[in-house]
């Protein structure tokens, strides 16, 4: 009797926590059962393909990945790692590669760290990489005086040059001090502290893919060596 008490404390505790990766790492050889597809409809199904432990993203005109794509003009398809929603350190990086539909100045989102389900006004993520504008970045803020996203052009980075690049995107998650940084190359292209980087929304993720204002180019990008790690 007891030790099945014991058993059913660890499958009480074990269960919630099952499907939160803290520490999830991917080299694409092979799937896992982590990545998820952070919106309604699977355009993920139709972009991603894994070979030679490289994911490929294909992205055409009209992959309307969430319900409010079409109306919003904006076209998807990305894989997320669902996160202890508690987590306060987030981190995470990859390796990518734009193949082809780049340059261009039209927008397209390649990473990003957000909660899901986010009160008016702030769904924008806390930090995101683009790799548009030759690479670019974001990093957000929800406090008073903090509306205005820096949203910026990496000067000397060229993303979209055909080459691999190594991304690190890390953010702390705080009403009152929270930061934001992104590196490329292992250099540091941009930095805000003391930012209310809280979202309050419901289910916190990292992700990657393509997230794109609405266009006809078809755009390829690959990503490699994916990881994320989040702790309180
Ligand atoms: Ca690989």
């Amino acid at each position: 009797m007891k030790v099945l008490r014991l058993w059913l404390l660890v499958v009480f505790v074990a269960m919630p926590l099952g499907s939160i990766a803290k520490d999830f790492g991917t080299d694409f050889s092979r799937g896992s059962s982590q990545m998820k597809v952070p919106h309604r409809h699977n355009t993920t199904a139709e972009a991603a393909t894994r070979a030679d432990g490289v994911l490929t993203m294909t992205v055409h005109a009209g992959m309307h990945g969430a319900s409010s794509d079409q109306k919003n003009g904006k076209e998807r398809a990305e894989y997320g790692v669902r996160l202890n929603d508690k987590d306060v350190v987030v981190r995470q990086s990859f390796r990518v590669r734009a193949v082809s539909g780049f340059p261009t100045k039209t927008r397209t989102m390649i990473a990003q760290i957000k909660f899901s389900d986010t009160p008016r006004g702030t769904g924008s993520p806390p930090v995101a990489v683009y790799m548009s504008e030759s690479g670019a970045a974001k990093c957000n803020g929800y406090g008073s005086g903090q509306a205005k996203a820096d949203h910026r052009r990496l000067k000397g980075v060229k993303l979209d040059d055909g080459q691999w690049h190594d991304v690190m995107m890390e953010v702390v998650l705080s009403d009152t001090n929270g930061t934001c940084r992104v590196f490329v190359d292992g250099r540091k292209v941009i930095e805000q502290t003391g930012l209310d980087t809280h979202q309050n929304g419901k289910e916190l993720m990292a992700r990657i893919g393509l997230y794109r204002d609405a266009m006809a180019t078809t755009q390829v990008v690959q990503f490699d060596d994916w990881k994320v790690s989040s702790s309180r």
